[in-house]
């Protein structure tokens, strides 16, 4: 990947770091910041070493949502040729654990790039909106969908038209957050959590995600049906062999991702 501008990419160990980096705009969401994210998690999914992903934001913010200066020309027919939002359907092929680390706002596309992530983890300052509204728009990038899904029809369309901002507790209430702490910790406490899933069996995390996705549009009958299948899969990994006879063994496993 070429240098990129809007975020800053790392590795520490088997953890990927994506950084939302345009602190003046409160990581203000560009076209170009999205497909950068889209290139980084998916060379961050072919590489082996990394086991999750931490996605977080440079400065006060976590994202104050789409940059309203590059769209407020847009019209339906450029938005309709710039198809900008296949590069948001990618971020949801991604195939690993993501661990949004949010800090102060996340808010429009800000918070739908949250919503994209598999876990939340916030600090006490964070944030959370769909201000949309107030600019005569809507969300575009999942935000009616996901957040109906998350917290019932008439509590997602009662935040939507109002576009104010939930704090952490309430997000945590509505289950769109996993964890609340002090700011000054979240990022020790997410990098932490994130190096014990990266201990994991990678296969086992990896189809685990994979089922839990279906259940949000699956009946049950096809869930469980997809649920088993990966559960087979498993059977042919070197890993579910290891496990299972380091348990017998009273050892501890060694999980390759094979
Ligand atoms: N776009 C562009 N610039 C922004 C944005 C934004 N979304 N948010 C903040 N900024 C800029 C400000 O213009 C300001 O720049 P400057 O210093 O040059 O004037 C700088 O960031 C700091 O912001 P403020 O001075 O306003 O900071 P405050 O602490 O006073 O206020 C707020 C913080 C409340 C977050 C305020 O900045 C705000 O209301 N921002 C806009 C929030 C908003 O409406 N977000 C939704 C945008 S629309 C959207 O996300 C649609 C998503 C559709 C799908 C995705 C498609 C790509």
């Amino acid at each position: 990947m070429s240098e990129p501008a809007f975020i800053q990419v790392e590795k520490e160990e088997k953890i990927g770091i994506i950084r939302l980096n345009r602190p003046k705009q409160l990581n203000a969401i560009n076209r170009k910041m999205v497909s950068e994210i889209t290139q980084a998690l998916e060379e961050m999914d072919k590489d082996e070493d990394i086991r999750a992903v931490v996605l977080t934001g440079n400065g006060r913010a976590f994202a104050a949502g789409a940059d309203i200066d590059e769209m407020a020309e847009d019209t339906s027919v450029s938005l309709e040729m710039l198809n900008q939002f296949a590069d948001w359907d990618r971020i949801h092929c991604f195939k690993k654990p993501l661990i949004g680390a949010i800090q102060g706002f996340a808010l429009g596309g800000g918070f739908e790039l949250a919503l994209a992530c598999d876990l939340l983890f916030c600090g006490e300052d964070a944030q959370f909106g769909f201000p949309e509204i107030k600019l005569a728009v809507m969300p575009g990038a999942g935000g009616t969908q996901k957040l109906t899904k998350l917290m019932g029809r008439t509590k997602a369309l009662e935040w939507l038209w109002s576009g104010e901002m939930m704090t952490c507790k309430e997000a945590v209430k509505y289950g769109i957050v996993n964890r609340v702490m002090p700011a000054e910790l979240l990022w020790e406490e997410t990098i932490k959590y994130a190096h014990t899933l990266a201990d994991k069996p990678p296969l086992s995390v990896r189809l685990i995600k994979d089922a839990v996705n279906k259940a949000v549009d699956y009946t049950l009958y096809e869930g469980m049906q997809y649920e088993r299948k990966n559960f087979y899969l498993l059977f042919s990994s070197e890993d579910q062999k290891e496990g299972m006879k380091a348990f017998m063994e009273k050892r501890k496993p060694d999980f390759k991702g094979r």
